[in-house]
């Protein structure tokens, strides 16, 4: 019968398409998810917020009043960027971590040592391409070679050949912030243990200050980091099998004072059950899901973190407020 063989094929397809899109994200992250949300308190990482919509929010974001990071940190940069490219010198390679549309890198790019190959490493391959196709046309004359990886986890460098100049990593906007000490720490190494000795770091961090100015960076009036925060539920339920309710949740973005950190929550209105990846929790009325972390630091504690893992501090720039910072490391 025509109505019965339609439903089963639809049911087919529905079981197919729940395959693939459990298997869109891979094993690993799977597994980093449930870990995460099946435990307490539950917590979701922040590398969801990034799909096409996420993008988008987050460029609206580096765009509102409260959210001074990005336009501080572009000001920093023009205002110092040829120390900064004296610091970075002819360097054979400037590897940018996390390079997403390299918006940041083209003041660098227009500036540098016209034999540094610009390096952009990206999770997301297809935008990297892209990128890179872009990147080509407005600086034909320079050598672009992406890396499609997640810097999160080891991931190798090209050798870049005996007697190349040095290799500087670029890691602008703060994401350093995103971790937790201790594996800001590893990151930090496994960028020392790429370079090698007489290697360069060019970082972006941001800096402690009054808690009302940093609450409502991340809680701004228009509601876009709302929007931004929420989003990554939106994800979830197309890539990890997720059922969750977009409107039974809340943004809650408190300062830490204690451990120097925003952090954003994801509040859930009432009680309810949520599948995510195979798996079913309870939330109750008022649970808080993790969803990011934002690291504010002083210039010493930063200095500290980087020379633990193998980085002097050669030189740091700064703002009139002293809200962000960009510095130099050698290892
Ligand atoms: C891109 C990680 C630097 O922590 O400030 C902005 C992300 N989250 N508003 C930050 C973010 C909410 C941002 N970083």
């Amino acid at each position: 019968m025509v109505t019965y063989s339609t439903e089963l094929a639809s049911a087919e397809n529905a079981e197919r398409a729940e395959v693939l899109e459990l298997h869109s994200i891979d094993r690993d992250s799977v597994i980093e998810l449930r870990r995460g949300f099946f435990s307490d308190p539950p917590s979701l990482p922040s590398k969801y917020f990034y799909d096409q919509a996420g993008s988008v929010l987050f460029d609206e974001i580096c765009e509102l009043d409260e959210y001074y990071p990005t336009r501080t940190e572009a000001s920093i940069m023009g205002a110092s960027v040829d120390a900064m490219v004296d610091a970075i010198g002819p360097a054979g390679r400037l590897i940018e971590y996390g390079s997403g549309s390299s918006l940041k890198t083209r003041l660098l790019l227009e500036h540098v040592h016209a034999d540094v190959t610009y390096v952009p490493v990206d999770i997301s391959s297809d935008y990297l391409t892209e990128v890179a196709e872009g990147l080509r046309l407005e600086f034909p004359r320079r050598r672009i070679a992406p890396i499609a990886a997640d810097f999160t986890r080891p991931f190798q460098l090209p050798s870049s050949g005996a007697g190349r100049a040095r290799d500087v990593v670029y890691f602008p906007g703060s994401t350093i912030g995103n971790f937790r000490p201790s594996f800001a720490a590893t990151l930090l190494s496994q960028m020392r243990n790429q370079v090698g000795t007489g290697g360069g770091l060019l970082i972006g961090f941001d800096l402690q200050k009054d808690s009302a100015v940093l609450e409502a960076a991340y809680d701004d009036r228009r509601g876009i980091t709302a929007l931004f925060n929420l989003n990554l539920l939106r994800h979830l339920n197309r890539v990890a099998g997720g059922d969750f309710d977009l409107d039974s949740y809340r943004h809650v973005a408190l300062y830490n004072d204690r451990d120097h950190r925003i952090e954003m929550y994801l509040e859930s209105c009432r009680e309810q059950t949520v599948t995510l990846a195979g798996h079913t929790r309870t939330l109750s009325k008022s649970h808080r899901i993790l969803t990011e972390l934002s690291h504010k630091y002083t210039i010493d504690g930063f200095t500290e973190m980087a020379a633990a893992s193998g980085w002097q501090r050669e030189q740091i720039w700064t703002d009139a407020n002293e809200y962000f910072a960009v510095g130099m490391f050698r290892s």
